[in-house]
């Protein structure tokens, strides 16, 4: 069997992560045979409707890399979807659940506390994009968050109605489907669905007229919102600063702010999912920080504890505090690995400057894929921000989305050894969320390969 070995600079030995070489390595095709055998497995033991992107099943990880069970090593510009933001099985992380775990593993917050748990909450209180005093309750994942969100939001104004956007993805419990937009593959036959939940047309810059400004788009979603419920029954507006499932759609400038100044006006309390976005993605702690909007409430996940699953809802003092006590918990929230992993993650974010990290990626990312669009008419949009990047994917000329040609592209990729996902409500985006701290020579690498796969020709990474 041969083996392909990818160093961008051959002449400098590749960085090493947690025992793994960042360099992409195929010894077998992509997925090899033992992989194989382990999808027959699978198959035949878990349940069919839990989706699978690329299965190449994984032994071991760190850095950007996937390391399979038939040796080959993947570039991962994934990070199980935006979840290991400082890389995987980053040493301070790992030392920090280890030594967690040796002292114990589960007590249940709401029985015997410990302080991991406040520890964490301090800390989010000082990194979220909510003004004055905070409150936090910690959960297992990110739908849970948002289900939380809303149950808050409807205890500290006494309303009931919950206002969302289109393309909007919040998760699949019963509430959180409701509230996603996209039928196929999280809604149909689910149903039927939590009430009160208002959709209102999203800031979508490639698919709105050409022209309209973010204030215009807000005024848009306020008019839908009001006429469908009217601003006095609406206990919070839940909005993703950029969409991330919904295909990494980012409103044009002035669509937040006006959304909450609205939202401010009419006692509205506004929500941030900041599940997908949060934790130096975008290139700022949280992506509301771009527009120095502040919200009521955020939700966190993912990135929060680098692969620990670990949720919360953030907020301020006295929207949190309307809840009467016993109102808010479960058995797991806020588990003490998974806090002591939120510490060493939040630490990373700071001492190697995260967010730094992620604009770097972007100035080398987006000029690349920019170049790309000459030699890949489909390429209607390239956008995101900081190191959540996407290219929508159009019959050239046209709006109208190619989703056969994101999953030739998604398939080329994987097929090279690296790991791209697809996302959007029409399948035709491809996104990019590397780990922050991923090697420059391992992004080039990769960044290369998604080039060839948009274009058909090999060419550099910049
Ligand atoms: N809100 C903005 O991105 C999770 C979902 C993958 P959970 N996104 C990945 C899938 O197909 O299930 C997400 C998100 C935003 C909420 C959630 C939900 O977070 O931890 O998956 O429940």
């Amino acid at each position: 069997m041969t083996t392909v070995t990818v160093d961008a600079d051959p002449t400098r030995s590749p960085a090493v992560v947690a025992g793994v070489e960042q360099v992409r390595r195929l010894r077998t095709a992509v997925p090899g045979p033992v992989s194989l055998r382990l999808r027959e497995r699978r198959a035949a033991a878990v349940a069919a409707g839990v989706g699978m992107v690329l299965p190449a099943f994984v032994e071991r990880a760190g850095g950007a890399v996937l390391v399979d069970v038939d040796g080959n090593s993947l570039v991962d510009l994934g990070a199980g979807i935006a979840v290991v933001n400082a890389g995987h099985a980053h040493p301070r992380v790992v030392a920090a659940v280890t030594e967690q775990a040796e002292a114990f593993l589960h007590t249940c917050f709401m029985v015997t506390p410990y302080e991991g748990y406040v520890a964490v909450a301090e800390r989010l209180g000082g990194l979220v994009p909510v003004d004055g005093p905070t409150r936090t309750v910690l959960l297992s994942s990110g739908a849970e968050a948002v289900e939380n969100a809303v149950k808050i939001a409807r205890a500290a104004t006494g309303r009931d109605a919950v206002a969302v956007f289109d393309h909007a993805y919040h998760g699949r419990t019963n509430l959180t489907m409701a509230m996603t937009a996209k039928a196929m593959p999280y809604k149909r036959g689910f149903g039927p669905f939590a009430g009160e939940v208002y959709r209102a047309p999203m800031s979508y810059p490639f698919r709105d007229p050409a022209g309209l400004t973010g204030e215009e788009a807000a005024e848009r979603a306020v008019r839908s919102l009001v006429t469908q419920v009217g601003a006095e029954e609406l206990a919070c507006l839940v909005i993703e600063p950029i969409q991330g499932e919904g295909g990494f759609v980012e409103p044009a400038p002035g669509f937040l702010p006006a959304l909450a100044a609205w939202c401010r006006d009419h006692g509205v309390l506004l929500v941030a999912d900041e599940i997908q976005t949060g934790f130096a993605r975008t290139g700022d702690v949280f992506a509301l920080d771009h527009e120095g909007v502040r919200a009521d409430l955020v939700t966190v996940a993912k990135g929060l504890a680098d692969g620990m699953p670990l949720a919360g809802v953030v907020g301020r003092a006295e929207v949190m505090d309307a809840v009467h006590a016993g109102g808010l918990g479960g058995t797991y929230g806020g588990n003490p690995v998974a806090c002591a992993a939120a510490l060493a993650s939040a630490d990373v974010m700071t001492e190697e400057d995260l967010p730094a990290r992620a604009r770097e990626i972007e100035a080398v990312l987006r000029p690349a894929l920019e170049a790309a669009r000459e030699h890949a008419p489909g390429i209607g949009d390239v956008r995101g921000r900081g190191a959540m990047l996407a290219v929508e994917l159009v019959r050239p000329g046209t709006l109208e989305p190619d989703a056969a040609e994101a999953a030739r592209v998604a398939r080329t990729c994987h097929e090279a050894g690296v790991v791209v996902l697809t996302c959007g409500t029409y399948g035709n985006v491809i996104r990019l969320l590397p780990p922050l701290t991923i090697d420059p020579a391992l992004l080039a690498d990769g960044t290369a390969v998604l080039v060839e796969a948009l274009t058909g020709r090999a060419g550099s990474a910049a």
